[in-house]
């Protein structure tokens, strides 16, 4: 599906008003919310990131953008649905330490809570002892976003906490982290983009 321009300007341009009418006014049309967010919140916060990189905003600019962003998200989140069935199983989201991007593991969150998982949101800048709360409260499987290459190297003190355990299972993503990286810190999982969290949980559940 082709980008809502409107909405993909209003998030570059920091307008949440904008942002949060698009989003109603793009759902009244019948617009699929994953594809909202894929093909122009997502895109437009790429483009911010893009500019910010090349000196040309600064990270004022970027917290408005994010803002704005959330804004949209807000109104996003309920459409999800959550299930009134027993949880499928039970995840702790967390960004880790050092590390205060949370839109992207905000999506994770909803994107898992939309497909039916109990989720615990443990919030930006998780020390290890924050994922380890988690999963003595009874959350299986631990997800990590990081956001910037210094702390994405945090990731493997969460995995190495739990490596010994078969019980808990670690998965990681967020911008700059590959398949690669999950594999050399030996997570049990990674998913590129909030929408294939919930099949990485799954097959973490499914032993696979
Ligand atoms: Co920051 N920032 N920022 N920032 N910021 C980046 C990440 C950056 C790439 C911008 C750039 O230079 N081009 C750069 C990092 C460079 C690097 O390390 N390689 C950067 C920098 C440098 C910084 C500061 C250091 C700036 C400074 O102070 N000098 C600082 C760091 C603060 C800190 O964390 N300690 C900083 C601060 C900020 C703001 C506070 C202003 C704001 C964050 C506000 C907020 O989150 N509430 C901000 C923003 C908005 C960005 C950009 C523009 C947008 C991030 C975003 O929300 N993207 C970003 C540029 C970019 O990403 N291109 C940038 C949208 C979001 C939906 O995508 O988070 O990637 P993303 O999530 C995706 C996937 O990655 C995946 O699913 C999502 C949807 O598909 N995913 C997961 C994410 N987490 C997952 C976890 C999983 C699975 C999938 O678990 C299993």
């Amino acid at each position: 599906m082709p980008v809502d321009q409107e909405l993909f300007d209003a998030v570059r341009q920091a307008d949440r008003d904008r942002v949060a009418e698009a989003v109603r006014a793009a759902i009244d049309r019948g617009a699929p919310v994953s594809s909202l967010l894929m093909n122009s919140m997502v895109p437009a916060m790429r483009e911010i990131g893009d500019r910010f990189a090349a000196g040309e905003v600064y990270i004022p600019e970027m917290l408005m953008a994010a803002r704005a962003m959330q804004a949209g998200l807000d109104i996003i989140e309920p459409l999800l649905g959550t299930s009134d069935h027993e949880p499928i199983g039970r995840v702790a989201v967390g960004t880790v330490k050092g590390d205060m991007h949370d839109i992207g593991k905000n999506l994770v969150v909803m994107m898992l809570k939309g497909s039916g998982y109990e989720v615990t949101d443990l919030g930006v800048d998780c020390p290890v002892e924050k994922y380890e709360e988690a999963a003595a409260g009874g959350a299986t499987v631990l997800c990590c976003s990081a956001l910037l290459t210094s702390t994405m190297t945090y990731m493997e003190q969460v995995v190495g906490r739990f490596q010994k355990d078969p019980a808990i299972k670690v998965i990681v993503g967020g911008a700059p982290v590959t398949q690669r990286f999950a594999e050399e810190i030996g997570a049990d999982g990674f998913a590129e983009h909030a929408s294939e969290a919930a099949r990485v949980v799954s097959a973490c559940l499914a032993g696979e």
